[in-house]
């Protein structure tokens, strides 16, 4: 009773929860890992607790080292309830159980905040620990699993398949995704929506290519269509999601898009009702939940990585192909035709899955902002 009382006052709101999660974990973990996620949880929640926010609320603008180390440690996702790409990352955080910040950005640039943290790239979504900003949803996979790698991200060995057939869901399917929604709505496009999106993804000569997206829709969705039902047919067998029992990276991978047409495609839902096995995964797939968030003001969320330091390593890994070293000047962006701006930074870390470049500005201080190697064009 007294027990339960303390718990309550420390961690909050939402304690009985969190006592299931615990018992749960306890479940299925050895005695000595229990005794570290208990603290870990306990910690974590304090924090939270302690540091709502509003409450962080820097009104400094010279650099201090700050007074509430755990904020810097703690999860910040900048994202928008509408995006796919972030829907991806809110299941990874709730198949880790995760407890983390929300930012909502726009969903057209400008996006002074978001920028001024990333050095330009406007892409939904960015995570931020601190003074270290995660772009793009693999590399934002990639850091999560390494801070909290249980439960995992890849149950089964087969890692190097799961991210090679990630890299394909990241790529090609999310176009074909976002060929099939800007397609279907046609004309029915906000302009400025339309401008932004069709440049982003379909090129140069985007209205042109949305004309061809609408007139080819039943060819779309026929590539679509086959991919949906080999999943379909790997559910067959009543399991519960794509690898087994356990919910892994890959299902978040594949559930954004499938996410994205039942929301955002009229005839998403019809089209969907012919896999009666993928709408039960969806189903157990939107049960995971998105761990437990509280809302942040971008403001704060740029104060914070001010006030805090990078955890980031200085060391590139041997045989880089593009001859990297520490403090190389380079600018990166994504690998497509779109006009995006490209971050400018000096080199703080790389190796064969990530590139980590460091940038100073007046209203982030020194960050050090990640990207992926694969999908991303680094020129030195
Ligand atoms: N490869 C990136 C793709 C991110 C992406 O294209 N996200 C969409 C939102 S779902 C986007 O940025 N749209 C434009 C925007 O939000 O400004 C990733 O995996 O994070």
């Amino acid at each position: 009773m007294l027990f339960a009382f303390k718990f309550k006052y420390y961690v909050g709101k939402g304690y009985k929860s969190r006592l299931v999660q615990l018992a749960r974990i306890g479940l299925q973990m050895p005695f000595l890992r229990v005794i570290s996620r208990f603290i870990d949880l306990i910690t974590r929640d304090i924090s939270s607790s302690k540091v709502s926010y509003n409450q962080i609320n820097f009104t400094h603008k010279k650099r201090m080292r700050s007074t509430m180390p755990a904020n810097a440690s703690q999860i910040i996702l900048h994202n928008y309830p509408q995006s796919p790409v972030a829907e991806k990352i809110r299941v990874a955080l709730g198949i880790k159980e995760l407890t983390w910040y929300n930012v909502e950005i726009p969903r057209l640039p400008p996006k002074p905040f978001l920028t001024a943290l990333t050095g330009g790239y406007r892409r939904t979504p960015v995570m931020q620990i601190g003074a270290d900003i995660y772009c793009d949803s693999h590399c934002i996979i990639r850091e999560l699993e390494k801070r909290y790698p249980s439960p995992t991200f890849m149950p089964l060995a087969d890692t190097g398949l799961m991210w090679c057939l990630s890299r394909w869901t990241d790529g090609e399917l999310f176009s074909l995704g976002v060929k099939i929604v800007l397609g279907a709505a046609g004309d029915n496009l906000p302009e400025d929506f339309a401008k932004d999106r069709g440049l982003l993804y379909l090129g140069e000569d985007w209205a042109e290519r949305l004309k061809q997206a609408n007139a080819q829709l039943p060819h779309l969705v026929s590539q679509l269509r086959a991919p949906l039902s080999w999943l379909n047919d790997s559910l067959s067998d009543g399991r519960t999601f794509l690898l087994g029992a356990e919910p892994a990276a890959i299902d978040a991978q594949f559930y954004h898009v499938v996410w994205f047409i039942r929301g955002r495609w009229d005839k998403g839902p019809s089209f969907l009702s012919e896999f009666t096995h993928l709408e039960r995964w969806e189903k157990s797939i939107s049960a995971i939940g998105h761990g437990s968030c509280t809302a942040l003001a971008p403001e704060d969320a740029l104060a914070l990585a001010l006030n805090s330091e990078t955890t980031t390593v200085r060391q590139v890994a041997n045989n880089d192909p593009q001859g990297l070293k520490v403090g190389t000047t380079v600018s990166i962006g994504p690998d497509v035709e779109s006009g995006e701006q490209r971050v400018e930074g000096t080199v703080r870390s790389a190796d064969v899955n990530t590139i980590s470049i460091e940038r100073t500005t007046n209203e982030s201080g020194t960050v050090c902002v990640h990207f992926p190697r694969t999908g991303y064009r680094v020129e030195v």
